[in-house]
């Protein structure tokens, strides 16, 4: 293995989890039902018929993950609240017990020397505003930075970092358009209503953030690095519908100002159509971030497909002429997902020379790979694919940062094998193992290597195993 990357001194060594994917306890202690508790217990939505409702009993099990955080050596930890524990039906007052939990998981954190850095929204939408209408109404919006609200009042003189959204393209258009994340709808106008209101509540939210003086407030965004399958003028031109509809839909309005001036070309009437925005949403989106949390994991090759025109009776948002093919010559992740961390680093200084100064500071929120993870006959999980992966894209976020990305932190995805939403319990991403009949945690090899780079960088010896 070539000689790991170095980062500067202050760079934010992480990991990260989600509630639904980790916590466990669905019903304890006032949690109200979210959007993937109906969808993960409707047959046939999920691998295996898979729910959250134990996961990885974190909700429980919290002091042990949190000092598996310790021994990592990791400055920050990145977890989400879960919304409908703190409001089970998503509107009025804060339920204590829910509070109280988040609370106890920060004060063992900055016990253990680990800084919080909380995810506002990581899908868990409570089911009763989806019966309202859900993300295709401004009143999730709005309910958003109430609740954003209760928990900053609680919570912020102790969390330094907040998010308020995690990758709002998974729940606008895997939601609400392609329909394999919660809620499971089919729909191209409410897709695009849903990705304009999850940006009109991540203003309201850090409007809430700011009352209250958090030190550092964000958004963390999947951004996609799309490849023209060739170099013809109509791959190119896929390419742009693919940026748009992936990446343009959130960085536009959140670092320009704007809305994307391809959106005409990829949605067509469909967005023309629409009446959901409101005069003085664009200031409100484009409110200044301290900095932008992206997550990575693969590059993506479009084709122009000209057949694949939005069907007009589903209106499907996600069909805008363009296929997928396959990334030629890389090793597939357990997702089958290529592996092509070169991408990352494009992708990375693209964003750079397209946005320049108005760029805030980056923090990679999300990196990481699901693996075919075996227990050996030692009792350890030998997992270099895993290894591998985080030494290359490490290596390429220094390239990044080489070339002139101000990238202030990396968080990898993730420090639990947990519960892969529709893909249910079957994709493993975790630098720690969870045997989920038993619940006991196996630190997998890549623990260890993550481990010795974060020990390297402290000037402590290498621990020995
Ligand atoms: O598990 C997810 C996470 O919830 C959001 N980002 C991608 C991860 C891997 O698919």
């Amino acid at each position: 293995m070539p000689e790991s990357p170095t980062f500067p001194d202050g760079f934010v060594f992480g990991a990260a989890t989600a509630s639904y994917q980790i916590e466990g306890a669905a019903t304890e202690d006032g949690r109200g039902p979210s959007i993937w508790d109906t969808y993960s217990h409707t047959p046939g939505r999920t691998q295996e018929g898979d729910t959250g409702d134990v996961a990885c009993d974190h909700y429980h099990r919290y002091p042990e993950d949190v000092a598996l955080l310790r021994d990592l050596g990791v400055d920050s930890y990145r977890f989400s609240i879960a919304w409908p524990r703190i409001q089970p039906t998503g509107a009025g007052p804060a339920n204590q017990k829910g509070l109280d939990f988040y609370s106890r998981l920060v004060d063992e954190l900055l016990e253990a020397g680990i800084e919080p850095a909380a995810t506002l929204y990581h899908w868990d939408l409570p089911q009763a505003l989806e019966d309202r209408g859900g993300w295709r109404v401004r009143e999730t919006a709005e309910r958003f930075g109430e609740y954003t609200a209760l928990v900053a009042d609680h919570l912020a003189d102790r969390v330094p970092r907040w998010i308020t959204l995690n990758e709002p393209w998974c729940s606008a258009f895997l939601g609400y358009s392609v329909g394999r994340h919660a809620p499971g709808a089919q729909e191209g106008t409410g897709a695009l209503a849903a990705a304009h209101h999850l940006l009109v509540g991540h203003g309201l939210a850090m409007r809430a953030l700011r009352a209250v003086g958090v030190r550092e407030a964000g958004i963390t965004l999947n951004l996609d690095r799309n490849l023209p399958a060739t170099d013809t003028p109509a791959d190119r031109a896929a390419v742009v519908r693919a940026d748009t509809q992936h990446n343009l839909v959130w960085t536009e309005p959140l670092l320009a100002g704007r809305y994307p001036t391809t959106e005409q070309e990829t949605w067509g009437e469909l967005i023309a159509a629409e009446d959901f925005r409101r005069e003085g949403d664009l200031e409100l989106i484009g409110a200044p971030l301290d900095f932008l949390g992206v997550n990575y994991y693969r590059p993506i090759v479009v084709a122009d497909a000209p057949h694949r025109e939005p069907d007009p009776a589903r209106r499907v948002a996600t069909d805008n002429r363009y296929e997928e093919r396959p990334y030629p010559n890389a090793r597939r992740t357990a997702m089958g997902w290529p592996v092509a961390p070169d991408t990352f680093t494009d992708l990375l200084t693209s964003l750079k020379s397209h946005y320049g100064t108005a760029l805030p500071p980056l923090h990679i929120t999300e990196n990481g790979s699901a693996e075919h993870d075996e227990i050996a006959s030692d009792g350890a999980v030998h997992d270099t694919d895993r290894i591998t992966y985080l030494h290359t894209h490490l290596t390429a976020l220094r390239a990044a940062m080489d070339a002139g990305v101000d990238v202030r932190g990396y968080y990898v995805w993730s420090l639990l094998d947990n519960f892969e939403w529709a893909l249910g319990y079957a994709k493993r991403f975790g630098l720690v193992r969870v045997d989920y009949a038993t619940q006991r945690r196996i630190p997998k090899d890549s623990y260890h290597w993550y481990r010795d780079l974060i020990a390297a960088h402290r000037g402590r010896p290498r621990a020995r195993r």
